[in-house]
């Protein structure tokens, strides 16, 4: 588990896009490649909103990335282009701190995420200057992670080009930290699957420690993504860090009924361990203690003790201090739900029996009812594309990622693959012309991929 990742040689005239990147870079940069890295987004079967609670998740990787071709200059810059000419060119000396404004979230601060991480690490005072050329293919901001394959693409890339060591454990880990800079508190189920994943399994994804279990996925089924073109850009709102604070109040919240103490407990995981309890009865523990009307800041205080001044600046964070009603009761039901809901997922996996993709059907539907009605991280269009996966002939189906828009992962008996593409395409593409025009990236199968490597041209 330890190992680094992979080293692959790679002729690169055998790969379009490789050799289409190969030619951009040496038209910018006058040079040829040193090397490249890629990082692959990924889907999330089940485990939504819970990383950050410490539960463990259950994802795998997609074939789409972000890849990059890099070189190293004597300039002492970092210099990166990106092959999409919506992101810009962008230029930062060696010698400069590397600030990222959390205000403007653009591409390349995601990128300097992964650049500042391995800094930190290491303690490099000058880094190596950088050449680099990105090219994405994962869709942004649709629950696919490709801001996560970014940082993890770019902290990758960095590592090498400074001559560093890490195993791809070490790497998720800085990564998830240092894709925080961003703004969202993630939990670092994204940056763990972009490096741990292995082409041919899922892998349910534990914290802390952090390690990867491979999931052997039913046979007679395949997965399928469906994008509902709606966009949710996580560092330029504030839904996902709402969800993050509320989990976080819920946390001291349940502690202070159960009589621990809630300094130095920050997740929902954390009471569970302390009160040495079972999922099922923490959330009979949520009945009793929360109620379903929202919380107001003075509530809060009150139960747990503390000022205002104290809920603002020890509970939320920076984007969330506007928030005045906070919903404790259906947060915490939806994480403690959802996290019994992986562990069953993943035996019903490995008991392998004849319900098999019935049962993991009917574990993906109860997952999105929770997301869209305790957690509110659906949004109409995603409910009414799930709708239609199910009609369409999914056995289950469920918004994937932090949501709010973006994707909808179906779990299809193969041999109804095709009626299901084609009956999704016309409920749900073909009569709007803005989404028919973004099908072809937007609706596909998918099958587990494999992690974050570096490649080299042979
Ligand atoms: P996701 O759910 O896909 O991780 P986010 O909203 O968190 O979505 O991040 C999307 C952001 O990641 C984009 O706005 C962009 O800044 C960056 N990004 C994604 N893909 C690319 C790409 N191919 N090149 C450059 N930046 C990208
Ligand atoms: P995406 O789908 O990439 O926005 C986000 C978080 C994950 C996880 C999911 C919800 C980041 C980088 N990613 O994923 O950690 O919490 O939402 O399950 O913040």
């Amino acid at each position: 588990m330890a190992s680094n990742p992979p080293k692959l040689k790679i002729e690169i005239t055998s790969n379009e896009r490789l050799k289409t990147l190969k030619e951009k870079f040496e038209a910018r940069f006058g040079e040829s490649p040193l090397f490249y890295t890629c990082a692959p987004g990924r889907v999330n079967l089940i485990g939504e909103h819970i990383d950050y609670c410490g539960y463990s998740v259950l994802p795998m990787a997609i074939e789409q990335n972000i890849l990059a071709a890099v070189s190293v200059n004597s300039l002492g810059t970092i210099q990166l282009t990106n092959t999409n000419p919506q992101y810009q060119d962008f230029k930062v000396p060696c010698s400069e701190e590397i600030v990222i404004d959390r205000e403007d979230p653009k591409w390349h601060y995601y990128f300097l995420c992964g650049v500042k991480g391995i800094q930190e690490k290491f303690g490099i005072a000058r880094l190596a200057g950088m050449s680099c050329v990105v090219d994405g293919t994962i869709p942004p901001s649709s629950g696919l992670s490709s801001s996560s394959a970014l940082v993890c693409c770019s902290g990758l890339l960095t590592m090498e080009a400074n001559h560093k060591s890490l195993s791809k454990v070490a790497l998720a880990e800085i990564c998830a930290k240092s894709e925080r800079y961003i703004g969202t508190e993630g939990g670092g189920m994204d940056q763990s699957i972009s490096f741990l994943a292995e082409k041919g399994t899922a892998k349910l994804i534990e914290f802390q420690p952090l390690r990867a279990t491979d999931v052997k996925l039913p046979e007679g089924a395949v997965f399928v993504i469906s994008n509902c073109c709606v966009e949710m850009n996580k560092a330029a709102s504030s839904h996902y860090n709402i969800r993050v604070v509320e989990c976080r109040i819920a946390t001291k919240m349940l502690a202070q009924a159960r009589g621990l103490d809630p300094r130095g407990l920050l997740k929902l995981s954390q009471v569970q361990t302390e009160l040495k309890a079972s999922l099922e009865e923490m959330l009979v523990l949520v009945d009793e203690v929360f109620h379903p009307e929202s919380y107001s800041r003075e509530e809060i205080c009150k139960v747990l003790d503390i000022t205002l001044e104290q809920l603002c600046t020890e509970l939320l964070s920076a984007n969330t201090q506007h928030v005045m009603q906070f919903k404790l009761h259906q947060r915490a039901k939806h994480v403690y739900g959802e996290a019994a809901r992986v562990i069953r997922f993943k035996s019903v996996c490995d008991a392998g029996s004849a319900e098999t993709i019935t049962m993991l059907g009917e574990l993906m539907n109860q997952s999105h009812a929770s997301c869209r009605d305790l957690y509110e991280c659906s949004c109409p269009e995603l409910d009414q594309l799930v709708d239609i996966c199910l009609k369409a002939g999914a056995v289950g189906s469920r918004l994937t990622g932090a949501g709010w828009g973006g994707c909808a992962v179906s779990m299809v008996p193969s041999e109804k693959a095709e009626s299901f593409l084609q009956a999704v395409r016309d409920a749900y593409y073909s009569p709007d012309p803005r989404r028919a025009a973004m099908e072809k990236q937007s609706l596909f199968v998918t099958k587990p991929g494999s992690g974050a490597s570096v490649l080299l041209e042979e």
